[in-house]
This record gives C-alpha cells, sequence and structure tokens, in this order.
C-alpha cells in the first residue's frame, strides 16, 4: 500500500520537463527490481589499491580511495601506479559467486572514481585498465558475462563530477589550480558523456549508474545526464547523487541509517570497515551480527543496503570481508523471505529489541537477542492466526491477543520461544488476516 504513495513522482511531475515525467511516470516499474532486492555488493577497485593506504612510506588518513587527493600527489605520479596494477588473481566468476552467496542481487563497481581512471576500455582516454596496465584485458567484459549467468544486476558507479586526472574535473587543485564552469562543462561534454556512452553499450543491460558527490554540477546538467542515461539505456536507474534530487532513488550519506521508516526509494551505502578502497592497515572490521543488524535494520524502514568489497591491486577480495559475507548468505538462506520483497515496518519508530518488516498477510518480528521469557508487543490491530521461528517452521508459538478498553491498548504476547535458532538475528513470522495495523 505505501508503494502506491511516491514523492518523487509527484515532485518531477510538478517540476520538469514532459520526456522526464515520461520516464518517471514508469519508474515504479523500472524500479521494482531494485527496490525487491533490498541488498547489494558494492565494489570499490582501481589504482588506490596499490598503494592501499600507505604512500612513500606513511599511512596517509582517510578513506583508500582518496589516497591521492589526502596526499595531494600529483597526476604524473599518481599514474605511475598504472604500470604496477596487475590483479592477476581476478576473477569475475568467484567475486559474483560471492556476492550470491551473499544473497546480494545486484553488484556496483566503481568503473571511474574520483582520480578519473577507467577500469574498463576506453576510447576516449587512454588512461584506462587495457591500454595503461600490464593487466591490459577489461573485468568488465567478465564481469557482464558472470553476472549474466548468476542472475545478478550489473551496474556502474562513475564519478561525474570530481575527476582528479582531468583539468576540467573538480578536485585537483594541486595541478590545475582553479576550475572554471566552462572546463567543467567541457569535461563532461568530452569525458563523461562520451564514457558513460562506452559503459552503457559494451556490456549489456545496465542495472543502474551510481553517480557521487555532486559539487559543481548544475541542476541542468544533472538532469541532461540522467536524460543522456535514458535516451541509451531508457530502464536503467539513475542515482540520487547525479545531483539536485532529480535521480531514480534516493542516496543516504555514506553509512548513514535514518532514524526511522522513509517514503520513497531509498539505498545506504556501507562499508565492512572504515574504508571503502582496499587500504593494508585497515582491520577494523564490523562483526556479522552488526552487519546483519544493519541489514534488518535498513529493510525495516524500506531502505536498500549496498555493503561494500575492496579487492586488492591482485583482485583478491579481503578474506574478512568473504567470511563475513558468506555467514550473512547462510543467514539469508534461511531468512531471506524476511529481506526480499519486503514492505518497511508498520511502526514508525525502533524497538529495543529488533525490527520489523512486512509482506502482505505477514509480519517479520527480527530479533537481535533470543527472549529468554514471554515477548510483548504493543500497538498490533490486526488479528494473528500462526506464529513460528522461520528457521523451524514446525515450531508452534502460542500467542495471545488482548484490548485493554480502558486503555485503549492492544497487546500480543508470546509465551516462550524455546531454542534459540540463529546465533546473528532470529526471525519469528506472524501470520496475519490481513496487512497489519497498528496504532
Ligand atoms: O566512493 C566512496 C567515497 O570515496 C565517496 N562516496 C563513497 C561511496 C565519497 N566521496 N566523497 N566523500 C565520500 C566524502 C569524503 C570526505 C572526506 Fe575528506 C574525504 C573526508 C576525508 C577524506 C575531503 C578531504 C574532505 C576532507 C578531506
Amino acid at each position: 500500500v505505501r508503494r502506491t504513495e511516491c514523492g518523487f513522482f509527484d515532485m518531477l511531475c510538478n517540476r520538469y520537463s514532459s520526456e522526464v515525467i515520461m520516464a518517471a511516470a514508469n519508474l515504479k516499474e523500472r524500479i521494482s527490481w531494485w527496490e525487491e532486492v533490498r541488498f547489494g555488493m558494492f565494489i570499490h577497485w582501481g589504482l588506490y589499491a596499490v598503494p592501499a593506504g600507505v604512500w612513500k612510506g606513511e599511512e596517509i588518513p582517510g578513506i583508500g580511495e582518496w589516497i591521492m587527493y589526502r596526499a595531494q600527489i600529483p597526476v604524473d605520479q599518481y599514474e605511475q601506479l598504472a604500470p604496477k596494477f596487475n590483479p592477476v588473481k581476478f576473477d569475475a566468476k568467484e567475486w559474483v559467486g560471492l556476492a550470491k552467496e551473499a544473497g546480494m542481487k545486484y553488484l556496483v563497481i566503481t568503473a571511474k572514481h574520483h582520480d578519473g581512471f577507467a577500469l574498463f576500455k576506453s576510447k576516449v582516454s587512454d588512461y584506462n585498465i587495457v591500454d595503461a596496465t600490464p593487466y591490459s584485458k577489461d573485468p568488465m567484459k567478465d564481469l557482464a558475462k558472470a553476472c549474466k549467468s548468476a542472475g545478478i544486476k550489473l551496474c556502474f558507479y562513475y564519478s561525474q563530477d570530481q575527476d582528479w586526472h582531468e583539468p576540467g574535473g573538480r578536485g585537483n587543485t594541486w595541478d590545475f589550480g582553479p576550475l572554471s564552469d566552462k572546463a567543467f562543462a567541457r569535461y563532461l561534454e568530452n569525458k563523461v558523456k562520451p564514457q558513460l556512452e562506452e559503459l552503457l553499450t559494451q556490456y549489456g543491460p545496465i542495472g543502474l549508474i551510481w553517480f557521487d558527490t555532486p559539487g559543481i554540477i548544475t541542476k541542468k546538467q544533472s538532469q541532461d545526464l540522467k536524460r543522456y542515461v535514458h535516451k541509451i539505456q531508457p530502464d536503467c536507474l539513475v542515482s540520487g547523487r547525479v545531483g539536485h534530487d532529480v535521480g531514480d532513488y534516493g542516496s543516504m550519506g555514506d553509512n548513514m541509517i535514518p532514524a526511522g521508516r522513509v517514503k520513497g526509494y531509498w539505498e545506504t551505502p556501507a562499508t565492512l570497515n572504515d574504508t571503502w578502497g582496499f587500504k593494508k592497515n585497515d582491520k577494523n572490521w564490523k562483526s556479522t551480527k552488526e552487519l546483519l543488524i544493519l541489514l534488518v535494520d535498513l529493510a525495516s524502514k524500506g531502505v536498500n543496503y549496498l555493503l561494500n568489497v575492496g579487492p586488492t591491486d591482485k583482485g583478491v577480495i579481503p578474506p574478512a570481508s568473504v567470511k563475513r559475507l558468506k555467514e550473512i548468505g547462510a543467514w539469508m538462506k534461511v531468512n531471506g523471505d524476511a529481506i526480499y520483497r519486503t514492505n518497511p515496518s508498520p511502526y514508525p519508530y525502533e524497538f529495543k529489541w529488533g525490527r520489523i518488516t512486512c509482506k502482505p498477510g505477514k509480519m517479520y518480528l527480527h530479533l537481535y537477542d533470543w527472549p529468554k521469557g514471554s515477548f510483548l508487543l504493543k500497538g498490533l490491530k490486526t488479528a494473528v492466526f500462526k506464529a513460528y521461528p522461520l528457521a523451524d517452521k514446525k515450531r508452534k508459538l502460542d500467542v495471545t491477543q488482548t484490548y485493554d478498553g480502558k486503555l485503549k491498548e492492544h497487546s500480543l504476547q508470546i509465551g516462550s520461544f524455546g531454542k534459540k535458532t540463529d546465533k546473528f538475528v532470529s526471525v519469528v513470522v506472524l501470520e496475519l488476516d490481513g496487512d497489519p495495523k497498528v496504532d
């Protein structure tokens, strides 16, 4: 029911041209695959994986893919990383297989990050993996093939605003000085658009383009880029960070969790440790339980979770990441019904004990800790037929529902739960007489 209300749609209808309105009109259809899957893999991979957080023997603080900026590395020095980038261990099937095993249904890889280096074959600039590295192959070709056979949507991250390799891109003032609007407009025409065309014509259908960090880009230019993408692939989604709220869906800040459920289409990009691009000394991994809580928390609020891995320059996803993703996958195998194709919680607030997701006629209680005694939920007006753990469907849980007329309060009590069903987050299903209604 909530899904019929689309704030973006109203906004677009009021504000934009008929062409964009047409695109928005079928947004519901175009975006339904993305909204249903809830969980995707982000991959930050590029030349920054060579220094991996250390420049000239010095640990550079902050996120790994920002090393060029943070250490103010001149273009001619940073370019010297390309001959050292040789990912001989890269195996597209293995990466895509890991995403699939984790229960992720789309994959977004950095085709070009802020450093301006293209991780795909490009005629526009020879600063690309095929022409500038000893690897001299196009990994996107293999990824496209592997994604297709695994049923995972391939998507590209493309930094449209910052490009530290070009005088016309934003960010590199140490080589190029201040940036003019004219130079930026030329860069959009001469690099961004033709490279987008390559990305949208060389690898089959693309799920979405993940633009990032709008800064200097004008609203007209953001709209123009979105239109440009849709002209080549009408079904391809455009991330909110194309700028000025013109994207097909909204993007939360990096690693941001909203306080309650949100309206419309949203996604949170998030890290496993404290970096996106590989840093050899970042060992600050979140635990599998923390990661599952984030997934559940976001799903309960109607937000997609785009979880990042940062492979090494050899093409290896760090073992600590692999381990966590496999554990998440084992959980998803049992509990995926409580994530995929779900609606957010009917309650506008959070609970201490966990989170709720819904489907027509069903409510899923995601319990962070298995209740020792009985469990009380207030406010649910809909009758419950049946309750059982998702991991043990045969186990019937005792449910009592009461209504206190004086206090006007609905209560639902679950008696004892029996043995804990999952070491991370346990899901209990409530089968309901209709869609959940709450006070
Ligand atoms: O691709 C990932 C990041 O590289 C990108 N978005 C995610 C998905 C991103 N670009 N910018 N930011 C995130 C914000 C970055 C801010 C900082 Fe900095 C970079 C803080 C520290 C380094 C710029 C330089 C602001 C302070 C110093």
